[in-house]
């Protein structure tokens, strides 16, 4: 770490600071497990890693009140622990597991939870933006103050339909949060091969839509940010675009390669800026915490993280029944739809 700048002093509270550090481990340790069981055999289909990112869903999570939503990608895994689900459920809908957030129908692109207000998980690249605005709208005409955090990455950022979403969501001042997580990749394509232009966060101008560039690897600046564009949302000034500058450490997916990019860069990365090192820094030098105090925290976290893994093994197939439900809003039994019309 000899390498990184002094940490900026701390705007938060020592207790604040180490929740961060307890909820950014909680997701890298969580990520590596999953890692591993998909090297195990015992994770199918498509498995994206957050990890590298972790300050960004942190950092924003601390400025959420309750009833706040979200919506994000395919890159879900951080998002649903940040939010407070819980992650044996979390592991073992990625084991496919009927005590999965899906009971196993959906896997690692497809979990909700409408306790946590947490709406997917969507693996189609764009097409959750607008379905953030649609929340918002929800919000708006129910007038209940809430908010919308609706992810998405520097990839999504070039699709239409975001600028379809940016002219309604400023039209009608939608409560709706824009972050973009630039990891500066979309799968193997760098930003720079895809992008026009640098600044993202610019892109709303021309919707009338303020945005913001933020490090994404400091969760204090996050954390900042994201309470300025709560503010302005439950001012009823409509949508906020934050640009959050991140880098994700392992490749696109647990089938990608990694060639369009070196080693050193990635090792830069993680040596310079890692988001949980600037925590672990700033609890030492601030002598708000000691090392065994964190190590302490690693062990209950690494706890946590083992029983969701025992969790997900042990956990049964679903049943094929349960093909036939969770298909409508209201579970309504099969036919009675049908009946109703009828
Ligand atoms: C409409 C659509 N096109 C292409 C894909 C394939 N695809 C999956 S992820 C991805 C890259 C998206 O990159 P970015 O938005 O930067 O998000 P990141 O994976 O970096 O989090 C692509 C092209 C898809 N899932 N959906
Ligand atoms: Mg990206």
């Amino acid at each position: 770490m000899a390498t990184r700048k002094p940490a900026a002093k701390p705007n938060v509270s020592a207790d604040e600071l180490k929740q961060f550090y307890r909820d950014m481990l909680l997701i890298r340790r969580f990520e590596e497990k999953a890692g591993q069981l998909y090297g195990m055999g015992l994770i199918g289909g498509f498995c994206h890693l957050y990890i590298g990112q972790e300050a960004v869903v942190v950092g924003l999570e601390s400025a959420a009140e309750e009833g706040d939503k979200r919506i994000t990608t395919y890159r879900d895994h951080g998002h649903m622990l940040a939010c407070g689900m819980n992650p044996d459920g979390v592991m073992a809908e990625l084991t496919g597991r009927e005590g999965g957030y899906s009971k196993g129908k959906g896997g690692s692109m497809h979990m909700f939870s409408r306790e946590k207000h947490f709406y997917g998980g969507h693996g189609i690249v764009g097409a959750n933006v607008p379905l953030g605005a649609g929340l918002a709208f929800a919000d708006k005409y129910l007038e209940n103050g809430r908010v919308t955090f609706t992810y998405f990455g520097d990839g999504a950022a070039n699709q239409g339909q975001v600028y379809e979403t940016f002219n309604m969501a400023a039209l009608w001042k939608l409560p709706v949060i824009f972050v973009i997580e630039n990891n500066q990749y979309a799968m193997g394509t760098s930003q720079k091969r895809s992008t026009s232009t640098e600044d993202i966060y610019t892109r709303g101008a021309p919707f009338g839509i303020p945005g913001e560039l933020v490090d994404g690897m400091d969760v204090l600046a996050v954390k900042e940010a994201g309470e300025k564009a709560v503010a302005h949302c439950r001012e009823g000034k409509g949508p906020y675009i934050l640009e959050v500058k991140t880098y994700r450490y392992r490749g696109h997916s647990m089938s990608d390669p990694a060639k369009y990019r070196t080693r050193e860069e990635v090792q830069k990365m993680r040596d310079e800026k890692d988001g949980i090192e600037h925590v672990r820094d700033l609890l030492i030098s601030g002598k708000h915490a000691t090392e065994d105090d964190l190590k302490a925290i690693d062990k209950e976290i690494k706890d946590i993280v083992n029983q969701s893994a025992e969790f997900a093994k042990e956990s049964p197939e679903p049943e094929a029944s349960e093909l036939w439900t969770d298909i409508y809003a209201d579970d309504i039994p099969q036919g009675a739809a049908m009946e109703e019309d009828a």
